[in-house]
């Protein structure tokens, strides 16, 4: 097996130096210009301003979330495996897949963590505490999930498709992989596909080279990456990431007293907006202040944003901000407003309303695992 230069520069960052000023370690001409919040295993977000800057995030601004180790997989010796309720079992090479019918799916990728920090400074949570910027859009284009179940020939008892990742994962008491599921009708949506290539070049290493499931208006702990294996069943899948964590605890529940079992895996994201800029902590003078920011609709089919609104009375008032960006499904807008602020300690707040009139709580329910947290984002500035 050859790797080609392109293969050996991506695996030059396997050991990772990173400073508080971002990271830059990644080769190939291309650098991640991200925070660090955690470096073992890599964990890093852009700088919020820095984020809306454009609709479709550049590489070197898209967030990097890993449980394990970063795996550098041979290209051409990889094979994905398809078994499990199945007429074909069928070891797919990239070759193949790369042959096959390809579909380019834009859509905003957003950690069911993002924001976590917020929920840590009511009660704290456990996870990586990731400011606004565990978000980010691009354009993926792969093989639907679809087309590969019709391949290998699914059987009408299939109720899940279960995704594992080629990544060892070490949790407190032993080893395991990262791994997610769907449900059948989830699997089989049109935008559901293994991605072989994120804005027109082939995945990186750190996004799941050399493919990843990408899964728009879930949660992008279901966007599985470095995937190595998918077994088609008729019950959920018992991988860590699906049977224990990433659910949704109600606020009684501590790590001691919950019971996995008793609760479904996280599916959809839900609404969701952040003001970018300013910056929380910043100073800015007296007058009109121009604010940014983002805001994601929930992942529910065919329900769209249709209005984000900024405050600078911490929710007294408020003022309509105008969306731009691609109007495309399980997408962001970024959007941009204008406010009159006067001196003294301010806070900006900023809430999303969606096409079904459903709104963003103004705080959300804290768990102890931290995750889908999206109360009114507020940012505490002071006008001088
Ligand atoms: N194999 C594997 N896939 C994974 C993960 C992982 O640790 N291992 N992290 C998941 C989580 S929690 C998120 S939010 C997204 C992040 O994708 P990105 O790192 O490409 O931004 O990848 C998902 N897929
Ligand atoms: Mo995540």
């Amino acid at each position: 097996m050859t790797l080609t230069r392109r293969d050996v520069l991506k695996g030059a960052g396997a050991s990772l130096a990173l400073g508080a000023a971002g990271c830059g370690i990644f080769g190939g001409g291309e650098s991640k210009d991200l925070v660090p919040r955690q470096t073992m295993p890599l964990n890093a977000e852009p700088r919020l301003d820095e984020l809306v800057e454009s609709w479709s995030t550049p590489y070197s601004q898209f967030f990097v979330r890993t449980h394990g180790t970063m795996p550098i997989v041979p290209p051409a010796t990889w094979r994905l495996r398809v078994e499990g309720l199945v007429t074909r079992t069928t070891s797919f090479s990239l070759q193949d897949l790369q042959r096959m019918p390809s579909v380019a799916v834009p859509a905003t990728i957003q950690c069911a963590g993002n924001r976590r920090e917020e929920m840590n400074l009511v009660k704290p949570v456990t996870g990586v505490l990731w400011d606004a910027g565990a978000i980010g859009t691009a354009e993926w284009k792969g093989v639907k999930l679809s087309e590969i179940l019709n391949r290998v020939g699914a059987k009408p008892s299939a109720k899940y498709v279960w995704f594992e990742g080629l990544d060892a994962v070490t949790l407190k008491d032993r080893q395991t992989l990262f791994g997610g599921h769907l449900s059948i009708a989830k699997a089989t949506q049109a935008e559901t596909i293994i991605a072989l290539e994120m804005d027109g070049r082939p995945l990186t290493r750190e996004h799941g080279f050399p493919a990843r499931t990408v899964v728009p208006g879930f949660i992008g702990a279901r966007s599985v990456k470095w995937l190595g294996r998918i077994v088609v069943s008729d019950h959920k899948s018992d991988n860590f990431f699906v049977a224990r964590d990433y659910k949704l605890f109600p606020p009684d529940v501590s790590a001691e007293t919950s019971n996995p079992k008793d609760v479904e895996p996280i599916t959809e994201n839900l609404l969701n907006s952040a003001i970018c800029d300013p910056r929380a902590g910043q100073a800015v003078g007296a007058g009109k202040l121009k604010l940014r920011g983002y805001a994601l609709p929930p992942g529910i089919p065919g329900v769209g944003l249709s209005s984000v609104e900024v405050s600078a009375d911490g929710g007294g008032t408020w003022t309509s901000a105008s969306l731009r960006g691609k109007d495309a499904p399980f997408c962001w807008k970024l959007w941009s407003a204008e406010l009159d602020v006067t001196p003294g300690p301010r806070t900006l707040v900023v809430r999303a309303t969606d096409t079904k009139g459903g709104t963003q709580p103004e705080r959300a329910p804290w768990n102890f695992k931290g995750y889908l947290y999206n109360g009114w984002h507020r940012v505490p500035i002071t006008v001088t």
